[in-house]
């Protein structure tokens, strides 16, 4: 198939899935065109049957607001009707959504171009759900071809706030397990924690050095914090204020995530709100527990006790229990890093899942 696929092309979770997936599915034999503002960061252009598109936004003193959205359905139409796109796979409802209606209707004289969207979270639960976006979100949910949920949680969350009535087939996120492993030679002698995001405040960022000032009560950890923005200003304060400065690190935005996390023996994320929680998978591959908060589709992945641990979200002194007992206790590390590998690559590698989405662009394109 030659599929155009749109996503947010930087350090989100929806940008990384839709990265992986063009990746996954060009080895596979699709054509695969992304069409972003900017090129993905995890995409290696080098791969046979990958093509990026930019799309340039023009400003003009006229607008406060440059006008993204058309400047994404013009381009998504031209690239459509110049190498003869089967469909349209977007990531993030808002506004990419919209965006490939108006490409469809815009070369529909010419091709048929039916249009997925994937909902991945926020667009859902916290921009989508806004007032000043709610209709359209509503509307392109209900004008699209295909719409895929990367959880149960995440389905039945947009159904209850958008009473929407056509399919949301659910395709959980996945990961490729040979890429992300564990490496035991090159994991960290001294304890480490790891944290992995966007730093927006929904991803609670702050709980993590609260969690590692707690933990160092008792034992000598350090935390590795990757990813950036709102909250990494806040969150070096706390440390200097809790006087664990020199016990974290702050490394910024990175590629190759995976030579990070596998240094680590158990992830923190302890979110306001998540739909699934792609860190926690990717960690879980690389044989580190993942401690996480009961909310969304987090439950989905980890199975509190087996696989990682759950707890309810600011609970500083539980969170923080759960990790020392990872951290002094061998065993029990050994037997759920195990177990997390496990479930990873049971239930989420790409070998799974990336055949879920070929089997709903077959759908979607037999029905249209
Ligand atoms: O808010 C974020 O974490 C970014 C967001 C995104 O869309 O870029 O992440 C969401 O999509 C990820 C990939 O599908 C999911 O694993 C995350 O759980 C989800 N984040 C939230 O729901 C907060």
């Amino acid at each position: 198939m030659k599929i155009g696929i749109t996503c947010y092309p930087t350090f989100g979770g929806s940008g990384i899935v839709a990265t992986e997936l063009g990746l996954e599915l060009a080895n596979r034999g699709h054509e695969i065109h992304f069409i972003t503002y900017a090129n993905p960061i995890r995409l290696d252009p080098n791969v046979p049957r990958i093509h990026y598109h930019e799309v340039e936004v023009s400003n003009y003193p006229l607008f406060q607001y440059p006008p993204y959205s058309l400047a994404l359905a013009s381009r998504m139409a031209e690239v459509a009707a110049d190498y003869k796109l089967d469909l349209l796979h977007v990531h993030y409802a808002i506004p990419h959504s919209i965006a490939a209606l108006l490409a469809k209707q815009m070369v529909a004289a010419r091709r048929r171009l039916p249009f997925i969207t994937t909902l991945h979270g926020t667009d859902i639960t916290l921009v989508g759900a806004d007032p000043s976006y709610f209709a359209i979100t509503k509307f392109s949910i209900e004008q699209s071809d295909g719409v895929t949920a990367i959880s149960h949680d995440l389905r039945e969350n947009t159904i209850r706030t958008f009473g929407v009535s056509n399919e949301i087939r659910v395709i959980h996120n996945f990961v490729n397990c040979d890429t992300y492993k564990p490496v035991l030679q090159e994991r960290s002698t001294q304890p480490l924690l790891i944290h992995l995001s966007n730093f927006r405040p929904v991803k609670r960022v702050l709980d993590c050095i609260r969690i590692l000032a707690e933990v160092r009560k008792t034992v000598n950890a350090r935390l590795l914090m990757v990813g950036d923005g709102p909250e990494r200003g806040p969150a070096q304060h706390l440390a200097n204020q809790l006087g664990v400065s020199d016990n974290v690190e702050f490394v910024g935005k990175q590629n190759h995530v995976e030579r990070l996390i596998r240094k680590a023996h158990v992830l923190l994320m302890p979110s306001e709100m998540e739909s699934f929680g792609l860190a926690a998978l990717e960690a879980m591959a690389c044989g580190v527990v993942p401690i996480g908060t009961n909310v969304g589709g987090v439950p989905e992945l980890i199975t509190d006790g087996l696989d990682g641990c759950l707890e309810s979200v600011g609970d500083i002194g539980r969170l923080a229990a759960r990790a020392v007992e990872l951290l002094t206790n061998a065993e029990l590390h050994e037997k759920m890093a195990a177990a997390a590998r496990k479930t990873a690559g049971n239930r989420f590698c790409t070998d799974r899942l990336i055949p879920q989405y070929e089997k709903y662009y077959e759908e979607v394109l037999a029905r249209v």
